[in-house]
């Protein structure tokens, strides 16, 4: 049975806006999977390490018969596609895709936690999840909008 996916999109390299928008354009052409909404581009302030250009950040959600391991194998490989070599945690990057939400999955395993940890506290990610599935609930935490006030403090702006 399908599930629906909700994927972050971020890059700060290069390009940024033309990666995302290729990238959510790869996603749409996953096997087995339909992108089903895209969100907004959004420029927001690096969090983490500061010293570091502006990211673009995105939201995009897809129906999916890829089991959770094998749909983060395939975003490591279009990671990969746009050129991303991993350098430091939390540094620059060309393109970076992480996998939010699986259904209303938990899966904690080395390589794999959903939800994504650390999702409801980013204003890079919850106010573009917000946009697209605002109703969606986070497994033990809620729906997502009720998280966007809680980043209401971190720099983002929406991109015409
Ligand atoms: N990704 C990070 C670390 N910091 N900051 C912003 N604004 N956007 C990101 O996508 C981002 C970040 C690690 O993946
Ligand atoms: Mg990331
Ligand atoms: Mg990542």
């Amino acid at each position: 049975m399908r599930q629906r996916a909700y994927i972050a999109l971020g890059a700060n390299l290069e390009d940024p806006e033309a990666h995302v928008s290729a990238a959510i354009d790869a996603l749409a052409k996953l096997p087995e999977s339909t992108l089903v909404a895209r969100s907004s581009l959004y420029r927001t302030a690096p969090v983490g390490l500061a010293a570091q250009p502006d990211f673009i950040n995105a939201v995009a959600a897809v129906d999916t018969g890829i089991a959770p391991d094998d749909l983060l194998e395939a975003l490591f490989a279009i990671e990969r596609q746009f050129g991303r070599v991993r350098h430091e945690k939390n540094g620059p990057r060309t393109l970076d895709l992480d996998l939010l939400l699986y259904g209303d999955q938990v899966i904690n395993t080395p390589h794999l936690h959903l939800p994504h940890p650390r999702l409801h506290l980013r204003a890079f990610v919850i106010v573009p999840l917000a946009e697209i599935a605002p109703d969606c609930r986070l497994p033990g935490r809620g729906t997502v909008a009720a998280w966007v006030p809680a980043t209401a403090n971190q720099g983002i702006a929406r991109l015409p």
